[in-house]
């Protein structure tokens, strides 16, 4: 039997980031974990590239052309959504988590969800790196993971 699994040696890969700048007192902490984490685990600064959107919304656009130019091993999307009193979160949660995940499968290119759906900011301030972990850390794992998968495919 043959047993696919991705490992979390950094070393080499290409890992492009996009945060989302709405709530950066948020994005920003998952942005300083998702990095720290890539380069603890082997990833060189120098291939990390970070682009910064307006909002959640624009983050499936700008994952999905980074994925598309083949030039990294994963992507990593960061936001913070943080419900308000109108639908809108439920609406650009539902739009960046689908976008994510069919940008992901159109390129063949890992695309990580690090987006938070919060109630308030308590419940953010928990998830980087709180009282719930750190997201960011998270999620910078998951795409070394699913890097390595990927090349086994
Ligand atoms: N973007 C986020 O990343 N998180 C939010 O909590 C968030 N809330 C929003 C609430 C409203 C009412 C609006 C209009 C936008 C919000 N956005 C949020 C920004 C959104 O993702 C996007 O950048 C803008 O709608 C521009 O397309």
């Amino acid at each position: 039997m043959n047993q696919l699994e991705g490992t979390l040696d950094g070393t080499g890969k290409k890992i492009a980031i996009v945060v989302a700048r709405f709530n950066d007192f948020v994005t920003s902490k998952l942005l300083d974990g998702a990095t720290q984490a890539l380069i603890k685990n082997g990833v060189d600064e120098k291939d990390i590239d970070v682009a910064w959107v307006p909002g959640s919304f624009e983050l499936p656009f700008v994952a999905s052309r980074l994925a598309a130019s083949k030039k990294r091993d994963a992507i990593i999307c960061l936001g913070a959504l943080i419900r308000g009193d109108t639908p809108h979160f439920d609406y650009i949660s539902e739009a960046a988590s689908l976008g994510i995940e069919q940008a992901s499968r159109e390129t063949g290119i890992p695309i990580i969800f690090g987006v938070l759906t919060c109630e308030n900011m308590e419940q953010a301030m928990d998830r980087v790196g709180g009282k719930v972990g750190h997201k960011g850390e998270e999620a910078a794992c998951a795409a070394i993971e699913m890097a390595h998968l990927n090349k086994q495919i």
